[in-house]
């Protein structure tokens, strides 16, 4: 049996909605079939989801695809990839490029579908923001996306609140993400959903695919919780379609949503996955494997579709999204662009802030005012330094924004000037956000917040970066800017013990492709390092912080703190230049090895000081600066630092001596601690006499 699809002429409405919705629900059959990998169930249960918000709803114009008033799609349950790419293309969405250029190319072409999962195409395993074109954020871990939505929602807020003037509604976008129950099992969604109904945020729509199973098989064996009740009691709203197939009622849900005011809506959708599939609609079988072709052939007598096509857009299809999104999106925009102009002329200096933001570029003057800090031999901590420095930034740089996960007042992250304020439903104009104790979300929140062009922070213990990790490796992953503030960087608190005291998180993360990790080693160092991270526009960056005082290095006498530009730079070096051992330290350690080196220098031995805040920054520097840091012929190297010593020998040789952390740190005062584990100068000054073979 042949089925054919009538000419687009003789279908009504109701039938071209139908063949749209089939069309998202093919594509990703087939391309999951040909790939031999993916998720085809999923898309075929939410196509009819995807193609009311797109083309019913949304506010997102395809000749643009980063218009700043964009409503915002997430697709949480990124293993349903399909399902954007289909939208994407059937769109006809442009490509832009990290200059924010138009390409005057689709972002995903038919091509890119049928080499779904291959290498280079624009259809890869998950959503890839800044590889391809419309993807808002990049999904795949779970719960994730629906966590970064949160700080989209946050960024509207605030956008809306700054920038908006009566007759200017220059900022007025929703968000709607669409997970599954894997994203509201992982913890992110929970921190996340509580934050965001605590914060009331009105512009967040999550769409919850209540399909019942999972790859194990049904939600029965691990989820069994009454999941809106739960989302009553973040204070949501909370919404049910009980058939994912009724185009109309979910158009409706997403109208109440539209109108709801104070609080954000969860809309629970039951739906079927591989819905259409006879032999596997309904089972684990078809979250994540191929249907098979026979069964291809079934289901798409079941949709009444050729059965033998691939790959098919039936005429009519790509006119009805160009009827749709494209002509409603087009208008927004237009309407919007004319509406900016007139908005430029009456506020200027408002006007440009945004143009500045949207490039990710700085405001003139952005570093005035930078404190700088005498010479002082009891010195102040970095956090202090940091929050001395952060509260001038966020003055001068009217986008930058941030808080910290309950420690605040430890991480020396708040911002105290009295303009400032703190983000809540209804002061939405403060620059102090307070995560609570939800340092994942925090994370993913402070993506979400990059991702809206705010310049963002999040701060914490630097031992639990840990709990922030997934999303702080989707920020480099992503090519996004988010600023991570870690204080307590090492075993400064002492008393505290090991729980808090972080051993492997500097290496861990130096492992992260992309990431820059900054260890400052005073607090000129400390503003140094602020001054180089504000310019980046598409790399997150990691600063590692002290708790306790760090001697201010005199920069009359050493180098200025400039260097940490370079990522490492000789602090202090024998008197011609011509050293015999190299000392090598970052952070806590930097002013222990000005000490030992101190001493070396009064027995005449030549040590040289290399203070390291960046690995990552101090790769990129040209061979001919690092050769003339770490002179390749100076085989005598000592490396100091507070932290694992995995890695060290990359830049002290194999015949170098590394002073770190072999085990967990321990329960005591600071000073005593040092001493064991080996953080004084004399026992850089033994390490160093042993390269140089003297005997003590
Ligand atoms: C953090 C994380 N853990 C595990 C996975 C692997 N994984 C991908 S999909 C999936 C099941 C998801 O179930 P659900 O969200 O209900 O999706 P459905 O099968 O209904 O589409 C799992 C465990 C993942 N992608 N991310
Ligand atoms: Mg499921």
């Amino acid at each position: 049996m042949t089925t054919t699809i009538a000419p687009v002429d003789t279908l009504k409405s109701a039938q071209l909605d139908q063949l749209c919705v089939n069309t998202i629900r093919t594509l990703s059959i087939d391309a999951v079939q040909q790939a031999k990998s993916g998720h085809p169930g999923t898309p075929m249960a939410l196509a009819p989801l995807v193609y009311t918000i797109w083309n019913r709803v949304m506010r997102f114009d395809p000749q643009n695809p980063i218009w700043p008033n964009r409503d915002r799609f997430v697709l949480s349950n990124g293993h349903a990839s399909m399902l954007l790419w289909s939208a994407l293309h059937l769109t006809g969405v442009q490509a832009v490029n990290a200059e924010y250029e138009l390409l005057g190319k689709p972002s995903v072409t038919l091509d890119d579908i049928r080499r779904f999962r291959q290498l280079d195409s624009k259809a890869p395993g998950h959503p890839e923001y800044h590889w391809v074109s419309g993807v808002e954020t990049t999904t795949g871990p779970l719960g994730q996306g629906v966590a970064t939505s949160v700080g989209m929602a946050i960024a509207e807020k605030w956008l809306a609140y700054r920038y908006n003037r009566p007759g200017f509604e220059i900022f007025d976008y929703n968000i709607y993400a669409v997970c599954g129950d894997g994203c509201l099992m992982e913890g992110i969604a929970s921190e996340a959903a509580s934050l965001a109904g605590h914060l009331g945020l009105d512009n967040l729509c999550w769409i919850y695919d209540n399909n019942h199973i999972t790859i194990e098989g049904d939600t029965r064996i691990a989820f069994t919780e009454d999941v809106a009740a739960r989302f009553l009691a973040y204070g949501w709203n909370v919404l049910r379609v009980g058939d994912a197939n009724d185009l109309e009622r979910i158009e409706h849900a997403l109208e109440v949503f539209r109108k709801e005011k104070d609080r954000p809506t969860f809309i629970v959708l039951d739906s079927h996955i591989g819905y259409g599939s006879p032999n596997k609609q309904d089972t684990a079988a078809a979250h994540g494997e191929p249907l098979g072709d026979e069964e291809c052939r079934l289901v798409k007598r079941s949709y009444g579709w050729p059965e033998d096509a691939k790959f098919l857009v039936p005429d009519g299809v790509y006119d009805h999204f160009t009827a749709g999104i494209g002509k409603r999106g087009a208008e927004a925009r237009r309407k919007w662009t004319d509406l900016f102009e007139s908005y430029r002329t009456q506020y200027p200096d408002l006007a440009l802030e945004i143009e500045l933001m949207l490039r990710r570029e700085l405001p003139a003057g952005w570093d005035r005012n930078l404190p700088a800090f005498p010479a002082d031999p009891k010195g102040i901590a970095g956090r202090d330094a940091s929050g001395k420095t952060l509260n001038v930034l966020a003055q001068n740089i009217p986008w930058f924004l941030g808080g910290s996960a309950d420690l605040g007042p430890s991480n020396k992250t708040t911002l105290t000037y009295l303009a400032a304020g703190d983000f809540q439903s209804d002061t939405p104009e403060g620059k102090n956000l307070h995560f609570g104790i939800r340092e994942h979300a925090m994370a993913a929140i402070v993506n979400g917040l990059s991702l809206s062009k705010l310049r963002a922070f999040g701060a914490s213990f630097f031992i639990f970066s840990d709990y922030a990790r997934p999303a702080i490796r989707l920020a480099a992953l992503m090519e996004v800017p988010s600023l991570f503030i870690f204080t307590h960087d090492a075993m400064g608190d002492g008393e505290d013990g090991p729980t808090h005291q972080p051993v492997e998180h500097l290496i861990s993360l130096r492992a992260i492709p992309g990431l820059i990790t900054i260890r400052p080693g005073d607090a000129n160092e400390v503003v140094e390092a602020y001054r180089f991270l504000m310019q980046l526009r598409h790399q997150p960056a990691v600063l590692a912080l002290s708790r306790q005082p760090l001697p201010t290095l005199d920069r009359s006498k050493y180098a200025p703190a400039t260097g940490v530009a370079q990522g490492a730079y000789v602090l202090a070096d024998t008197p011609a230049g011509n050293p015999d051992v190299i000392i090598i330290a970052s952070g806590s350690e930097v002013s222990l090895a000005v000490e030992a080196h101190e001493s070396l220098l009064a027995e005449g031995i030549r040590s040289r000081v290399v203070s390291m805040p960046s690995w990552e920054i101090f790769e990129r520097q040209s061979q001919a600066y690092r050769d003339s840091v770490l002179p390749p012929a100076v085989k005598a190297r000592v490396a100091v630092e507070q932290a694992s010593i995995m890695g060290w020998e990359r830049y002290v040789g194999s015949s170098g001596h590394v002073i770190g952390m072999k085990t967990f740190g321990a329960s005591a005062p600071l000073k005593e601690l040092q001493r064991k584990y080996g953080f004084e100068p004399n026992q850089v000054i033994a390490a160093v006499k042993q390269q140089l073979g003297l005997g003590e």
